[in-house]
């Protein structure tokens, strides 16, 4: 039952900042709701796939849920050896083409994790010399509340086991 009360308080106090269409998915509109409260963050299957065959550009992805608190928002992320990540999803425009752009500051509150997933959101990880297969990749993702959390990601190409319920 807790977490229906817990899930009640956070509507009330997030309501109106919910009505607005995220679509741009800045985060701006959300500031109210958020300030200065404490929150611990646990990050779940953080993965990175190898380079692609000439490319120096590749996707991480990761869960992240709230174990203290009721709202945060991740801001950026840091990749150990990039030259910079950025936070990406992807969009279908009104010609049915799938395209990628960056996005702001992505919510995490009590509504459920904050997933980071192959054709969803991800993390896009520009200038890091390439990566095989069983590495690891340390990282910070930096958190509106929560501030730095570090992060390892395993280096694969498919999903880690057991299979995450996206
Ligand atoms: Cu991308």
């Amino acid at each position: 039952m807790r977490y229906l009360v817990f899930a009640a308080m956070l509507a009330l106090a997030a309501c109106g900042a919910r009505e607005t269409p995220s679509s741009g998915g800045t985060g701006a509109e959300t500031e109210e709701a958020v300030a200065g409260e404490e929150t611990s963050i646990a990050i779940l299957a953080a993965w990175m796939r190898p380079h692609p065959a000439g490319r120096d550009v590749t996707a991480a992805y990761f869960t992240a849920s709230l174990s203290e608190g009721t709202v945060d928002f991740l801001e950026a992320a840091e990749i150990e050896g990039a030259e910079r990540a950025e936070l990406h999803g992807h969009f279908m425009t009104a010609d049915g083409v799938m395209q990628m752009r960056e996005l702001g500051a992505q919510r995490v509150d009590a509504d459920g994790p904050l997933v980071f997933m192959p054709g969803g959101r991800h993390l896009m990880v520009f200038g890091l010399p390439p990566v095989a297969e069983g590495e690891t990749v340390r990282g910070t993702l930096t958190f509106r509340n929560a501030g730095s959390v570090p992060v390892t990601f395993e280096v694969r190409s498919m999903p880690p086991e057991p299979k995450i319920d996206y």
